[in-house]
């Protein structure tokens, strides 16, 4: 497998290098350079996610979630539990916008 050349990279493609791309840039600044400490969790959903997740800087709201991603309790989040993350998200917001098409439907 090689990562293809940004050019020519598909909107898919360039997605997930871009999901690749932002979990480095939190999971980077603090003790184990490949998982989000709990601080940097924090950070990210409050920088990347804030319009989804509207309440995450409260202090809990940021618990809670490091608490429901951290499928082995390491105290951690890694890649593939932060992928499970953006994929439930991504998940809900298809069902919004399914949603929305079938409302603005049936307005005409
Ligand atoms: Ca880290
Ligand atoms: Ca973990």
């Amino acid at each position: 497998m090689s990562l293809p050349n940004p050019e020519n990279a598909s909107t898919l493609e360039n997605a997930m290098q871009l999901l690749i791309q932002t979990f480095h840039k939190y999971s980077g600044k603090e003790g184990d350079k490949y998982t989000l400490s709990r601080a940097e969790l924090k950070e990210m959903l409050i920088t990347e996610l804030g319009n989804y997740l509207g309440n995450a800087q409260d202090k809990e709201a940021a618990d809670k979630v490091m608490g429901d991603l951290d499928s082995n309790n390491d105290g951690e989040v890694d890649f593939t539990e932060f992928i499970i993350l953006v994929g439930a998200l991504t998940v809900a917001c298809n069902d919004f916008f399914l949603e929305y098409n079938d409302k603005q439907e049936k307005k005409k």
